[in-house]
């Protein structure tokens, strides 16, 4: 006799309601404080961070992850009206990191809202760039806590936004409001990364990187902006700790003679600091090489730029 078909068995319940992913793009002019926000909603440093405007260069997620959402934090440099071919590449980075995202914020200087019907002059090329990508767009007011009463407006009459918020990125007020609203905005979806990754990139990327932030905050004037920084070395099995090497590459001697430093004490504390913050998202002890080259013109070779990773894709 023929067993009927067994009952089919139930789907195990989903261990949580769906989750909302997405890429949330970040948008505005250098020094706003994106690299800030990224940081701080993801409470790692996983994007460098300066007072000097154009500390970002090229595209670097950051991964939030709760019960709700992964929102996959886009921060890209800074907008700005390109001087030279150089800033010409940042700006196609910011394009190419805002293509696809789900959501745009705009994060904008709270102390410099439009005057009547007058946009500051620096946000123009930032808002021409938000009407070619033809995303959603949300105004984000950041550095509140320099306002008096931590004021910004509810409505920018410059563009046509969906929403508008006031936060403080790095002290992370207003930012719980700003997380409900983007988990409400996102489409449902699968996790892209899993639940504990922070960043898209890898450990020799964030320690170029690391390296690089030291160079922005203890080094003056043009300097930072004649360097870049390369991983030459990771090597994890050597015995010992492991052992990165980074490149410091700059313009010309005497930049070279500055970031050394009287004795070697400034690369010293350059790589002092950058090993702590390396340890922290690597996790354990590691042995930390700098070197010092000069490459001069390296900003205006398109083939430096491309070995440096500089170049963003087409397309
Ligand atoms: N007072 C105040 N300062 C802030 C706030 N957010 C960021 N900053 C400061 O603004 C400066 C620039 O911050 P970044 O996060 O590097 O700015 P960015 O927009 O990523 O800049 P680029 O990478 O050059 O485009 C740093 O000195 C931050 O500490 C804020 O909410 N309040
Ligand atoms: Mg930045």
């Amino acid at each position: 006799m023929n067993h009927p078909d067994p009952p089919l068995s139930p789907s195990p319940p989903p261990e949580h309601p769906p989750r909302r992913v997405g890429f949330v793009g970040l948008a505005g002019v250098p020094n706003v404080g994106k690299s800030t926000l990224v940081n701080r909603l993801v409470g790692a440093k996983v994007s460098i961070v300066s007072d000097r405007p154009q500390t970002t260069r090229e595209r670097v997620c950051g991964i939030y992850t709760d019960d709700r959402m992964q929102a996959v934090l886009v921060d890209v440099p800074g907008i700005l009206e390109p001087a030279d071919a150089f800033n010409e590449h940042l700006v196609e980075w910011a394009a190419f990191g805002l293509r696809h995202c789900d959501l745009i914020l705009h994060l904008r200087d709270a102390r410099r809202p439009p005057r009547g019907a007058v946009t500051p002059p620096e946000e123009e090329p930032v808002l021409a760039m938000l009407r070619r990508t033809n995303r959603p767009v949300w105004v984000v007011w950041n550095k509140i806590d320099r306002v008096p009463g931590n004021f910004f407006p509810a409505e920018a009459p410059d563009f046509n936004y969906q929403r508008a918020f006031g936060i403080a990125a790095r002290t992370g007020r207003g930012l719980p409001l700003l997380l409900d609203a983007i988990a409400d905005a996102l489409p449902e979806g699968p996790l892209l990364y899993e639940p504990d990754q922070v960043s898209d990139r890898d450990l020799r990327f964030m320690a170029s990187e690391m390296v690089r932030e030291k160079l922005f905050r203890y080094l003056g004037q043009e300097i930072p902006y004649a360097t870049a920084t390369q991983t030459e070395i990771f090597d994890e099995n050597r015995p010992g700790k492991p052992l990165i090497r980074v490149l410091i590459i700059t313009e010309r001697e005497a930049h070279k003679s500055i970031i050394i430093g009287k004795g070697g004490a400034m690369l010293k504390k350059i790589g002092e600091n950058a090993r702590k913050d390396i340890e922290r998202l690597y996790g354990q002890p590691v042995f930390l090489q700098l070197w010092v080259k000069v490459r001069p013109k390296w900003r205006r070779s398109e083939a430096q730029l491309g070995q440096l990773g500089l170049k963003p894709p087409r397309g």
